[in-house]
């Protein structure tokens, strides 16, 4: 898989912004009050702009530099090959406990259509309900991935609770990023990870994912497709890139499927859950600087994602 270049979009052309910093022209007041001279000015070419300009919030690592460079680049190259990679038991047996414990008040009513499950139960909003889920959303292994396939202050896109009950037929295949209307064959915009909080077997509504298909055109999956359900143990974490075909599946057994499944995307698109509504500040200054940046405190340079022209962060820090 060809990673996304590692630019910003802008390349040539007049901005058509206001560039929110002072004229290169006239000196200006730098850190401590030092006058700055016009060689210290940040943007003279628009590539300027690709880089971080923030002079109080800078870019620091993810905690995806804390895993081996050697595992990440076996993890890669099963993502380029297949699609998908599979990490087997990352959750205790505990962890997983307390994620159904914290999870089960929640799971109210089945889906609103198919698409949802009708005998699909889904937690949206997890963020601002529990905490339990927090370390799946940042674990290292999938940031260490993350950081490679998509640009730097990608953003989390969804974090949902899904329990397939027992009589559930299998979910539509789709690919996650195909509502952000940019046609394939094309590098992943998006990308998701499903955690097993029970055991994913076969026949209890375990994802299914159709291998390779993330380097498909036009097509669809059709029946001669071999698709493959993910049989892990309670968890254990599925990954794949957003072009990857995959579907929940049909649960024949009598007993739920519970799954935790977050999504991150391209830091220039659209979210699907609108975290910075939906986390109350006084949340979101509890949580990693890892989940803060991902939930949309962070920019993806030179503006997007700014607040009255200056850093999101600048609101965490207000009382
Ligand atoms: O629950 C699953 O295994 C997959 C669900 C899914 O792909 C979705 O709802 O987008």
């Amino acid at each position: 898989m060809s990673n996304p270049p590692k630019a910003g979009p802008l390349t040539g052309g007049p901005p058509r912004f206001n560039v929110p910093y002072r004229s290169a022209q006239s000196p200006r007041a730098g850190p401590g009050g030092l006058l700055m001279s016009i060689d210290d000015e940040p943007v003279t070419t628009l590539d300027d702009l690709r880089g971080d300009l923030a002079r109080r919030y800078k870019w620091t690592s993810s905690s995806g530099a804390s895993v081996d460079p050697t595992i990440v680049d076996a993890d890669m190259a099963a993502l380029d090959n297949d699609g998908y990679v599979i990490w087997k038991n990352l959750l205790s047996a505990d962890e997983c406990q307390h994620i159904r414990d914290a999870v089960a008040p929640h799971l109210a009513h089945p889906g609103r259509n198919s698409f949802e499950g009708r005998r699909t139960q889904r937690v949206y909003s997890v963020l601002s309900r529990t905490r339990v889920c927090d370390r799946l959303v940042d674990h290292p292994r999938v940031l260490a991935v993350l950081d490679r396939l998509l640009m730097d202050n990608y953003l989390l896109s969804a974090l949902q609770a899904i329990n397939i009950q027992p009589g559930e037929s299998a979910q539509l295949a789709h690919h996650d990023d195909g509502f952000y209307p940019i046609p394939r064959p094309r590098p992943p915009l998006a990308a998701a990870t499903i955690w097993a909080i029970d055991d994913f077997t076969a026949d209890n509504g375990a994802t299914v994912l159709y291998p390779g298909s993330h380097r498909w055109g036009r097509r669809r999956p059709g029946a001669d497709d071999p698709a493959l359900p993910v049989v892990m143990p309670a968890g254990s974490c599925v990954f794949f890139v957003g072009t990857l075909w995959h579907g929940g599946g049909a649960n024949t057994t009598a007993h739920a499927r519970l799954a935790v499944t977050a999504q991150y995307c391209q830091p220039w698109l659209r979210p699907m859950e609108a975290f910075t509504l939906s986390v109350p500040r006084d949340i979101a200054r509890t949580l990693s600087a890892d989940i803060r940046r991902m939930i949309g405190y962070s920019i993806h340079p030179p503006f997007v994602g700014a607040v009255d022209g200056l850093h999101p962060q600048r609101l965490l820090d207000q009382p």
